[in-house]
């Protein structure tokens, strides 16, 4: 049975990894660190079936604090350490720039140092960010130049950095995967895709008036994140480390994601949102990502199996479900706001 550290497991990629490891007959570790409030509602699932087993565990671990990662990795033993923790938002960067370079970069630069020491046989798999290549102009692929605008990019094209160095330098089985923005039901309620369809389903449930959102004319290449956790495995099973872009080839801005859901409620959506809120424009912004994979779907196989249309359908549905209405239900309730 082949076992696997997952950083970040609480995350919104952490759960769907995790999921993905255990049906492949995966032992998995997942590093938590401690929070005030419970935080494992993406995993509780999971912990609930398989913990008896010792399938699915749990540590606390921090990416800032060598020793809890030296210790865990000592103890466990991995064969694969997928990085996923890091504070992940970037307007946040923006004001927390310090920390989010001790854990987005310096973390990565932590784990690899200690595997190189006490595990360099385990592959790592290091999240990495289309976020990197900020103002390039699409499309981007692996030959794209990095021009982070945030503080967050910079941090993450540290850690691309490191990871290559690693391979490089020690001969260890280091990966970047450079993965374009994906979304799903489980993504954090302050990104801005979630944003929309859980304030949509709050509108619909008569709890919400309107939107308030930042800058509506960026765009992203938008995919599924169930889709880009195999491609994270299918990373660290190729015969030699690499680097590849995983993105569906999209290119839609916030308006066409507004335009897409409340027109699934037969809604205006020009009627329910407020654009250009100060506090959630950036100092910088990334315009245009649009990513090109074809390295991934030349050697590794990958595709996204599902579009633009079913992200947006499916996140509407699951967010209404939380109000207790269903799709239909939704669309009746829609007519009589009109
Ligand atoms: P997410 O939902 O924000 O999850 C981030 C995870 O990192 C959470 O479990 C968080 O724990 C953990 N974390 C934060 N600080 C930590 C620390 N100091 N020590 C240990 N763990 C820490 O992000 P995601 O969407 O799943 O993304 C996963 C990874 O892929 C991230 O590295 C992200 O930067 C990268 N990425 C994401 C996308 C995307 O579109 N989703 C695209 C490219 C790259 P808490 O629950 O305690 O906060
Ligand atoms: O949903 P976002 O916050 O995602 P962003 O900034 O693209 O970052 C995500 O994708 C990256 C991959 O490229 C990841 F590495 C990163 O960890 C994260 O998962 O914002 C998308 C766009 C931005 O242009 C932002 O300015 O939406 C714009 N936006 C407009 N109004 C908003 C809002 N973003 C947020 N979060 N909240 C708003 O109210």
């Amino acid at each position: 049975m082949k076992k696997a550290i997952i950083s970040g497991v609480t995350g919104q990629d952490g759960s769907y990894l995790s999921e993905f490891l255990i049906a492949k007959g995966y032992e998995v570790h997942g590093l938590m660190r401690r929070s005030s409030v419970f935080n494992t509602e993406r995993i509780d699932h999971l912990t609930n079936s398989y913990e008896k087993n010792e399938i699915f565990n749990l540590h606390y671990a921090d990416l800032t604090d060598t020793s809890s990662l030296r210790n865990i990795i000592q103890k466990v033993e991995p064969d694969e350490f997928y990085n996923l923790g890091a504070m992940s938002h970037v307007g946040v960067s923006f004001l927390t720039a310090e920390s989010v370079l001790n854990i987005n970069s310096l973390g990565a630069y932590r784990v690899l140092d200690i595997l190189r020491e006490i595990s360099p046989r385990c592959k790592y798999y290091q999240a990495s960010s289309s976020e990197m290549f900020g103002a390039s102009p699409p499309p981007q692929n692996e030959n794209t130049a990095f021009m982070p605008q945030s503080p967050y990019g910079i941090s993450k094209v540290a850690a691309f950095h490191t990871t290559k160095y690693f391979r490089n330098a020690n001969k260890m089985f280091a990966s970047n995967g450079i993965l374009f923005n994906h979304e799903s039901p489980r993504r954090g309620l302050n990104f801005v895709t979630r944003k929309i369809t859980y304030n949509a389903a709050k509108i619909i449930a008569g709890l919400e008036k309107k939107i308030y959102l930042g800058n509506l004319d960026t765009r992203r290449d938008w995919g599924f994140a169930g889709d880009y956790v195999k491609a994270m495995w299918m990373i660290l099973q190729h015969n030699s480390p690499d680097d590849f872009v995983i993105s569906t080839g999209g290119n839609n801005s916030i308006k066409d994601f507004l335009e897409k859901v409340f027109s699934l409620l037969n809604l205006d959506w020009q009627k329910y949102v407020e654009a250009n809120t100060p506090r959630y424009m950036r100092k910088t912004e990334v315009e245009s990502l649009q990513g090109d994979s074809s390295k991934a779907k030349k050697i590794l196989g990958w595709e996204p199996d599902h579009s633009f249309d079913d992200l947006c359908k499916m996140m509407l549905e699951s967010d209404l479900k939380k109000f207790n209405i269903s799709f239909d239900q939704a669309q009746e309730i829609a007519k009589k706001l009109k």
